[in-house]
């Protein structure tokens, strides 16, 4: 690790980084520019010039500035950074040094993404999000183009024009953006059922989440792990956050997408600015080969998951992103992620999912980056050597010297040689007669469905509820609202039964066999750790006459544990406290909303609750929160303020700190109700809330 902290892919991209301090304006060509705000002409008022080079330049450079987006997970975020192995844990599994050897640490870029939107589509609609992560290893690239959910919506990547057809906006009339629910989705799923193990997954809150930095990330298909003797170990990969996994709830997310529609995007590039670097453990569940068929679904079946609790997730090494992109379109948008992108040491499994991929990545980056020179492009350019016979092509920019390239070749002296310890594939033994036909071990598709309903805490399984209701209910034939329900009642009666109330179709009748009431503890959200506050946003409300003292402590406090304070008021500037200093304020309320923070505090003093209480803005702040799940705080005078914003339902205490369903209050910003209010916080949501009657 060098000393001044930087990546080696940090130092590379230095050759070819510009920036505009200390240059004049020039053409392309470096021609100096005298006046690029007048186009060349006859006269004043003449007709603009053909041999005007420089207006001709750039009007054409503007209009080919926009090249494809990508065709699924157009909208993203990227960022770089660094893995780092724990330990030696994997060697002897695999030959991959960066898993493997704890002294180096591995330049990564990553980029987030929403699947079905396109690129200036909102951050926080309910989708899958993309995770996918480039390892600039020393022995190449490694690219692992995974997700924040561990399983698929097919099982062959031959369907997958169909599903990406059926999921994006429908062809005649391009409604609706960036949104599952329509017609022509749920028609594919209700005739598709081994998409329900998925569309649960979609359904539930994973679809909504928080920040990029508090969702886990898969590699979804088993993958294999080779060591030096070329002995294969299959693998799951998993990305674990430092933070949690947390979600935002669904009304939220709605009016998110209305305040802020970068949300998401915003929140990765403030908290890398601000030096809060987001962290993942890397996880891996390792299954021999000789355990191939030891499991009750098929492992190259990527519909289905290994249960954490048969085979447990053992962390390998962390990644940390630290650098936020110089420039959006160079690095986030031309970077090129290609499932084909390993090194030796990790190899593919049969999946037919994965196998589809393996073409069809290199296949999208030729149209959309233009041409086979992508990989040079700084983003895309490994760390390592490269140095082959490919030649020529759009925008090739090595100047490759020398006379022979071909391979054998004596001209050049042999070069570039054969590499004596290059990349092995794994040596499987396959063989079978041609046939186009899913394998019989792939047909369970309602198992796992149902152990991942089961799994659900009753508030996770509400929302699933609520969000199979509020998809269908947009659609508008009936019968596919039947068929989804009838695919439903072979996960679980209750869900079916739920969702079919809520959309005018008759529940179904009791499954003729119980389902099973298997669990896996793993997949509930409501099992993610809740034990820091770090980087969340606490909006404190107050006007004139605010006890600054509450200001002050709970601010202290709440910062000292990693949060960050916000202080909301009717206008930019500064109030004057009741003891007649000043309070700075951070933001008008009028310019933001309740939806953009995670937790509310309400300082005390007679005047500024009395503003506040007056104020609806300020009020709905409040209620909306509450309704959200957030944890609420509130001292002395600020007490009262929850009655007018309808947050009645909860005990609450004057002097006393008193915590009820993630609302606390008391009379003084006391080491004990700061304490309590960051518990409340940490725990992220309050779903234990009677929240039916409360308006928001
Ligand atoms: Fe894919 C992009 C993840 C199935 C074809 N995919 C893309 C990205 C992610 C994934 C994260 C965005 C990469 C970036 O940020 O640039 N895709 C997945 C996962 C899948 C999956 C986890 C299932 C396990 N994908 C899948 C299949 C196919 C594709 C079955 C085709 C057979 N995916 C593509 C693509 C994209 C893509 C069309 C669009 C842009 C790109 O590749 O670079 O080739």
């Amino acid at each position: 690790m060098p000393a001044d902290g930087r990546t080696d892919k940090d130092r590379q991209l230095d050759a070819d980084r510009a920036a505009p301090e200390e240059t004049v304006l020039t053409t392309d060509q470096g021609v100096a520019v005298g006046d690029t705000d007048n186009s060349l002409r006859p006269g004043e008022r003449g007709p603009t010039l053909m041999e005007d080079f420089h207006f001709r330049e750039k009007l054409t450079h503007f209009d080919h500035e926009r090249i494809p987006e990508r065709v699924v997970h157009a909208r993203g975020a990227g960022a770089y950074g660094y893995f780092e192995a724990y330990g030696d844990a994997l060697a002897g599994v695999t030959a991959a040094e960066f898993l493997t050897d704890p002294g180096l640490r591995t330049p990564v870029f990553v980029r987030f993404s929403t699947v079905a939107g396109s690129r200036g589509s909102a951050d926080t609609v309910r989708d899958v999000r993309g995770f996918a992560t480039k390892f600039y290893t020393r022995q190449g690239n490694f690219d692992l183009v995974g997700n924040n959910m561990p399983v698929f919506f097919i099982q062959d990547g031959i369907k997958f024009p169909d599903f990406v057809h059926a999921v994006k906006p429908e062809p005649h009339n391009e409604i609706p953006q960036a949104s599952s629910a329509h017609d022509t989705l749920w028609d594919f799923v209700q005739l598709q059922p081994e998409t329900t193990h998925m569309m649960m997954w979609l359904m539930s809150d994973r679809a909504l989440p928080r920040s990029f930095r508090m969702m886990q990330g898969f590699g979804v298909h088993t993958f294999r792990l080779v060591n030096e003797a070329g002995e294969g170990t299959f693998v799951k990969f998993h990305w674990k956050p430092k933070l949690g996994t947390h979600s935002l709830v669904w009304d939220e997310t709605q009016k998110v997408a209305g305040k802020d529609p970068d949300f998401n995007r915003r929140d990765l590039w403030e908290a890398i600015n601000d030096g809060d670097f987001p962290e993942w453990e890397l996880g891996v569940q390792l299954v021999a080969e000789a355990d191939e068929h030891a499991f009750d679904f098929d492992l190259l079946d990527p519909t289905k998951i290994i249960p954490e609790e048969e085979v447990p997730v053992r962390p390998v090494g962390r990644m940390v992103l630290d650098r936020n992109p110089d420039n959006f379109f160079a690095e986030t948008e031309q970077v090129a992620f290609h499932t084909a992108n390993v090194v030796p040491g990790i190899d593919f499994s049969n999946d037919p999912l994965l196998q589809a991929r393996l073409f069809s990545y290199l296949d999208t980056q030729l149209i959309r980056l233009g041409g086979p020179n992508f990989t040079q492009l700084p983003v895309n350019r490994p760390l390592s050597e490269v140095s082959n016979h490919h030649r020529d092509g759009y925008h090739q920019t090595t100047v490759h010297r020398g006379q022979a390239a071909y391979h054998p070749n004596s001209l050049g002296g042999g070069c570039p040689a054969i590499a004596g310890d290059g990349y092995t594939h794994y040596q499987e033994r396959v063989d079978g007669n041609k046939i186009r036909k899913r394998s019989e071990s792939f047909a369970d598709h309602y198992s796992q469905a149902t152990l991942f309903w089961n799994s659900m805490a009753d508030w996770e399984k509400e929302h699933i509820v609520a969000a199979f209701r509020f998809e269908l209910g947009k659609v508008e034939p009936m019968h596919v609202r039947e068929g989804v329900v009838r695919n439903l009642a072979n996960v679980h009666p209750d869900l079916a039964t739920r969702v079919a109330e809520g959309i005018g179709v008759e529940p179904p009748a009791p499954p003729a066999t119980p389902p099973g009431d298997r669990r896996s503890p793993a997949l509930s959200q409501a099992n993610s750790p809740t034990d820091t506050v770090a980087t969340r946003k606490i909006a404190i409300l107050a006007a004139d006459g605010v006890d600054g003292d509450h200001v002050r402590a709970a601010t202290a406090a709440l910062t000292e544990a990693g949060a960050n304070c916000e202080v909301l008021a009717a206008a930019d500037g500064s109030l004057s406290a009741a003891s007649g200093d000043d309070v700075t304020v951070t933001r008008a309320l009028t310019t933001v909303a309740s939806v953009l923070y995670d937790a509310v505090l309400v300082p005390g003093g007679v005047r500024s609750v009395q503003t506040l209480a007056g104020d609806g803005d300020a009020v709905h702040f409040v209620s909306e929160a509450f309704k959200h799940g957030k944890a609420i705080g509130a001292l002395g005078d600020g007490v009262s303020l929850l009655e007018v914003a309808r947050v009645t339902s909860v005990r609450r205490g004057d002097r006393e700190t008193v915590t009820d369903q993630g609302v606390v209050t008391g009379g003084t910003a006391s080491g004990d109700f700061t304490e309590a209010f960051i518990t409340a916080v940490a725990a992220h949501r309050h779903p234990e809330r009677d929240l039916s009657a409360v308006p928001a």
